[in-house]
């Protein structure tokens, strides 16, 4: 199964250096953790159609194939023009969103073209977002959540089907990343990717090694949970994602563990490992900490890759001396996806496809792509984007890279509640 899925897309027998490595790597790994692996497959795969070329063999046909099966239902309809049902016809659109992940004129424009007026909110993590969906009142008709987080919410009902023949750009989709929702959105029923990304992190070079007067480690993730280290830098300071969904899969990985265990025996050496380094952490932020290091008040941030790129970009536009390099440690880093989807009490179901479809628009997606950096769903949008952030390997790890990265895949609803616990002791420092 996890083969195939490599295969499927990406390998092109004979003109991909990775093929065998992968293929092995993958069998190997599936032993262990079947979802885990398929989706970290789905993942290199990816990357491996860009850093492959796409080119013109079998794998190309066999991605036209997948694009023409994932795209079904719009294609169909196109093809046999048939009506759709009317949806009561209303004048907005209520969006509930990540903060810093939309091009402000990208909604302006759709507002003008659309004679729709939105209503645009923000939150800045998943908990704050389920919070509000579980209700079953959101009061949205799209949000966005991740991957993590989108099984858990289908199960409790929150959100309805998407139709996807009212999304004639469903079809530009990355097919990868349709086959990286299957494992928590089987037949991809109700998620519409926006954009992937990466939980990284981010230093202010000149500070980081003036505070280490020697340097930088081996491994980057030593930066963050290593009291040797840590010990050194607090007084530039360090910044910590603020949920225990994005920050206990990377410590696990850095103790060695599966950065997805549910086991609590191991969310308790991740809360041990982070409290080692405990009183060196400044704050705990999950999106103040993109002017924190953009000012320069923050030296060592664990984050959102587009969000410390946006820190990079704001540093720069300000005219400071602040020297921002965001790391893609080899030593591992979460990969994630984020998905439109429709609340249950969704009130403006037209507005919403269409502002799904127009995200999906591959100008529209590179001109997001661009203000965000981060990777649109939107598979033409890379080669639209700014060559810098087209050719960002935070933004757009290389195959070489993601073979180190690790999907952030759902953990059990157990395993959640005491990894909330366990972050709520870690920040109070007991
Ligand atoms: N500023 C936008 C941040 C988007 C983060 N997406 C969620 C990551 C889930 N691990």
């Amino acid at each position: 199964m996890k083969v195939q899925l490599v295969c499927l897309t990406s390998l092109q027998q004979g003109s991909c250096p990775y093929s065998k490595q992968y293929l092995a790597r993958f069998e190997q790994k599936s032993k262990d953790d079947n979802m885990r692996n398929t989706l970290i497959a789905s993942a290199v795969s990816m990357v491996l159609l860009a850093a492959c070329g796409g080119g013109n063999t079998g794998a190309a046909t066999e991605k036209k194939t997948e694009h023409a099966s994932a795209s079904n239902n719009a294609v169909a309809a196109s093809e046999t023009k048939t009506p759709l049902a009317a949806l009561p016809e209303t004048k907005e659109l209520k969006v509930y969103n990540w903060s810093d992940y939309v091009d402000p004129a990208t909604i302006k424009d759709f507002e003008k073209n659309s004679g729709i007026k939105v209503t645009y909110d923000v939150y800045d993590s998943n908990e704050s977002l389920e919070a509000k969906v579980l209700t079953g009142k959101s009061g949205y008709d799209l949000v966005v959540p991740s991957n993590s987080h989108v099984g858990r919410q289908i199960k409790a009902g929150a959100y309805q089907e998407i139709d996807k023949s009212r999304i004639p750009n469903y079809g530009n989709i990355e097919p990868t990343l349709l086959k990286m929702l299957e494992g928590v959105d089987p037949g991809n029923k109700y998620a519409v990717p926006y954009f992937w990304g990466i939980n990284t992190m981010a230093i202010n070079k000149d500070k980081v090694e003036k505070a280490l007067g020697g340097p930088l480690p081996e491994n980057d993730w030593d930066l963050l949970f290593n009291p040797q280290y840590t010990n050194k830098l607090k007084s530039c300071g360090i910044s910590i994602l603020d949920s225990a969904n994005e920050v206990f899969p990377m410590v696990l990985n850095y103790i060695g563990k599966n950065p997805n265990s549910s086991d609590p025996a191991d969310m308790k050496a991740a809360k041990d490992a982070i409290m080692k380094v405990r009183p060196d952490i400044r704050r705990f932020s999950s999106s103040g900490y993109i002017d924190d290091l953009a000012r320069g008040d923050v030296c060592v941030v664990l984050g959102y890759g587009g969000d410390l790129n946006i820190a990079a970009r704001r540093a720069k536009e300000a005219g400071t001396k602040v020297n921002i390099e965001i790391l893609v440690p080899k030593e591992g880093f979460g990969v994630w996806v984020d998905s439109w989807m429709i609340p249950k009490d969704a009130g403006n179901l037209a507005n919403a496809y269409k502002y799904i479809n127009d995200t999906l628009e591959p100008k529209v997606a590179a001109r997001n792509g661009n203000f965000v950096t981060y990777a649109p769903a939107s598979k033409e949008a890379k080669a639209l984007m700014e060559k810098d952030y087209a050719d960002n390997d935070s933004i757009f790890p290389s195959a070489e890279q993601m073979k180190n990265g690790f999907m952030m895949n759902e953990i059990k609803p157990d395993a959640m509640k005491l990894s909330t616990r366990l972050w709520q002791d870690i920040k109070k420092g007991n």
